[in-house]
């Protein structure tokens, strides 16, 4: 359908990103918690097979993420964050038509990623690590902020928030002023409310319901709530249970006016979306 906070197309590396219908972004985890560790070029080719799956099925963007952000997860060191997704990113940008989002924080992955053929920088922690508003800034590639508190090991102790929304909204557009300042013009900016991050299962469910309150700030929103625990809380499902419950969210989602949706499960999404544009089209 097409979507009443409608952009123009989003330059990104060498393609453009339609934002006047709800586009469906697939996860590729090359954490080795994630994803078979039978050495490099079985987890390249892995990763790329897996990609194409998810082209195929609809995805018009993949992010593939090289640090795991779950909490309690292991940090990892910048050299084996980019050891993890460099192959994977060349082979992607390589072999097929999709835009390549790079899930980091790190500068150093950021400005290798860009160079490899990725087209969008997927930050959660909204490049406040050092250094990182300019190294995104030196890609020229865009950025997609998320609203989190903390950091992934510390933030679901006890987060409160007055109005969580208001607050979400608050800080990001804190972020996009930091980034106007080292030259990233907000034509770039993707946001994105942080499900799941530094947020109790109410504060989810509250952001959720009221998430088009951020389409004030007149940017592009992605939102992440695939398999997340929020409908895990609700169902009283594990994970590998929750793709019903994800289908649900999305198709809210869409209707709240999403610009993108990160999930794992997307000729499923996709479903949803042609779905509900059929619906929205017709007389
Ligand atoms: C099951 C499956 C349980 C996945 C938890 C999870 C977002 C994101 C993540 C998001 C943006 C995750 C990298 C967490 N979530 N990036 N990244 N927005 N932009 N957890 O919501 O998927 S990782």
């Amino acid at each position: 359908m097409t979507l009443k906070h409608s952009f123009s197309p989003l330059p990104c590396g060498g393609r453009a990103l339609d934002l006047t219908r709800t586009q469906v972004m697939g996860i590729l985890n090359v954490t080795p918690d994630s994803f078979s560790d039978g050495g490099r070029f079985t987890r390249r080719d892995d990763a790329l097979r897996h990609a194409e799956a998810m082209c195929r099925a609809g995805a018009t963007l993949i992010d593939i993420g090289g640090e795991s952000t779950r909490p309690g997860a292991q940090p990892v060191g910048a050299e084996q964050e980019l050891e993890r997704v460099a192959s994977v990113i060349e082979v992607i940008a390589a072999e097929l038509d999709v835009i390549i989002s790079v899930d980091t924080s790190t500068p150093a992955v950021m400005v290798e990623a860009g160079r490899l053929g990725a087209g969008l920088i997927n930050d959660v922690r909204s490049l406040q690590r050092e250094g990182a508003l300019v190294a995104a800034a030196a890609t020229g590639l865009p950025v997609c902020l998320m609203h989190m508190r903390g950091e992934p090991t510390t933030m679901q102790q006890n987060p409160q928030y007055a109005d969580v929304v208001a607050e979400v909204e608050g800080f990001l557009v804190e972020r996009m002023q930091k980034c106007a300042a080292a030259g990233i013009t907000s034509d770039k900016l993707l946001l994105d409310p942080g499900f799941g991050f530094a947020k109790t299962h109410e504060h989810n469910l509250s952001l959720f319901k009221r998430m088009e309150l951020l389409h004030g700030l007149k940017r592009p929103l992605l939102v992440g709530v695939s398999r997340k625990s929020m409908i895990g809380r609700v169902l009283g499902h594990e994970v590998g249970g929750r793709l019903y419950g994800s289908l649900a969210l999305a198709a809210l989602a869409v209707v709240k006016g999403a610009h993108i949706l990160r999930v794992h499960d997307v000729a499923e999404t996709v479903d949803v979306v042609r779905m509900i544009a059929a619906v929205e089209a017709a007389e």
